[in-house]
C-alpha cells in the first residue's frame, strides 16, 4: 500500500519516482486545464470539465475521408516497410520481429508532419496547455493483428519526466486511430481520474533503459496495489473507437493496453505535445540521456501558435 504523501518532495524535484525502496503517492501539483477564459477556446465547458475530471477525452470529425485515406495509406506502408524496419526509430515485438512501434515519425514522413502541426490539434493542445507547444515525441504503434504485444501499466509522464528530464506536467497526447480500435485488438485502456496522482515508482532506472522498455517496460511501471486502488476509485474505461477518433489524454493518465490476438491490427498514430516553458532539462532519475528520436532536446521547434500569437 503506497504511502499517501501529499507535501512536496524537493524544490527540485516535484515528482521523485525510481529512489524510494516503497511506492509513494503524491498529489498532482500542476494544473491539468492551463488555460481559462473560454474566449479562445476550441474545446466546450463539458469537454473541459470531462478532461479535467477524467485526465482523456475522445475528439470525434476532426479529419475528413481523404485526410483519413491518407494517414492510412502512410501507416499501412510504415507498418510493413522492410526499409523502415531496419531503422534505429523503430521497435520490433519480441519474438515475431513485427512492427512494434515508429518514433519521430513527424520527422520520417511528410504527411504525418503535417498533421502534427494542424492548427485544429494545436489548438486543443495549445489552449489546454496555456502555452506554444512542440513535438517531444512522435510515434505510430503498430499493434500487428496475433503479433502486438501489451503495454503495462504506466504514466508517460513518468518516464519522461525520470528519464527525459520534463519538469511539469505540462504536455498531452493525441492519439489518432487509423485502424478500428475495437474491445478485442488491445484497445487503449485508461484509469479516470488517475492523472491526479503521482504513483513513485520502485526501482532504478537500468542504463539504456529503452532498448527494453519500449519492447516490454519493466522499470517505471507503478506497484499493483496502487494501481488496484486508482481503479477501485475511477474504474478503466476502454478507449474504442473508428478511425479518426483522437484519444487526448493528461501526461500524467495512466493507461495500458492488451496484446492483440486477433487477426486485426490495432494501429494509432500518437503525438505528445509539450508546452514550450516545460522543455526537458536534466533526467530526474536516470543516468543515460535517451535518443532525439524518442525524446525532443536539440531539435525543439516550437509549432506555429494558433491561439497565442
Ligand atoms: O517511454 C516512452 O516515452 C514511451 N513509453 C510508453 C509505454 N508510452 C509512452 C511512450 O511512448
Ligand atoms: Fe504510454
Amino acid at each position: 500500500m503506497a504511502v499517501v504523501q501529499t507535501s512536496t518532495a524537493s524544490d527540485r524535484d516535484l515528482y521523485p519516482s525510481r529512489t524510494y525502496p516503497e511506492p509513494v503517492k503524491f498529489s498532482r501539483q500542476d494544473p491539468v486545464v492551463y488555460s481559462d477564459s473560454q474566449k479562445a477556446a476550441p474545446l466546450t465547458k463539458a469537454q473541459l470539465a470531462e478532461y479535467e475530471e477524467k485526465g482523456f477525452l475522445f475528439l470525434d470529425d476532426i479529419f475528413g475521408p481523404e485526410e483519413l485515406s491518407s494517414l492510412i495509406r502512410e501507416m499501412k506502408s510504415m507498418c510493413l516497410d522492410e526499409a523502415i524496419k531496419r531503422r534505429p526509430e523503430t521497435i520490433t515485438e519480441k519474438g515475431s520481429g513485427e512492427v512494434r512501434s515508429v518514433f519521430s515519425v513527424h520527422q520520417l514522413n511528410k504527411v504525418f508532419a503535417k498533421v502534427a502541426e494542424d492548427p485544429r490539434l494545436v489548438a486543443v493542445a495549445e489552449y489546454i496547455l496555456g502555452d506554444s507547444v512542440y513535438i517531444h515525441q512522435s510515434r505510430l504503434n503498430c499493434k500487428p493483428g496475433f503479433e502486438g504485444k501489451e503495454f503495462y501499466w504506466h504514466s508517460d509522464f513518468e518516464t519522461w519526466h525520470t528519464e527525459d528530464g520534463m519538469p511539469r506536467m505540462r504536455a498531452l497526447s493525441m492519439s489518432i486511430t487509423l485502424t478500428p480500435n475495437d474491445h478485442n485488438n488491445g484497445p487503449l485502456l485508461l484509469i479516470p481520474g488517475s492523472h491526479r496522482s503521482f504513483i513513485s515508482c520502485v526501482g532504478e532506472t537500468p542504463k539504456d533503459h529503452y532498448l527494453s522498455s519500449l519492447k516490454q517496460q519493466e522499470f517505471g511501471i507503478p506497484d499493483q496495489s496502487s494501481v488496484a486502488d486508482l481503479i477501485e476509485q475511477g474504474g478503466i474505461e476502454t478507449a474504442v473507437g473508428d478511425i479518426g477518433r483522437i484519444i487526448l489524454f493528461d501526461c500524467n493518465t495512466l493507461h495500458g493496453s492488451n496484446g492483440n490476438i486477433t487477426p486485426y491490427p490495432r494501429s494509432n498514430l500518437f503525438f505528445v505535445y509539450n508546452a514550450l516553458s516545460n522543455k526537458v532539462s536534466q533526467p530526474f532519475a536516470s543516468n543515460s540521456i535517451r535518443p532525439e528520436f524518442i525524446g525532443a532536446r536539440h531539435s525543439i521547434k516550437p509549432i506555429k501558435s494558433v491561439i497565442f500569437n
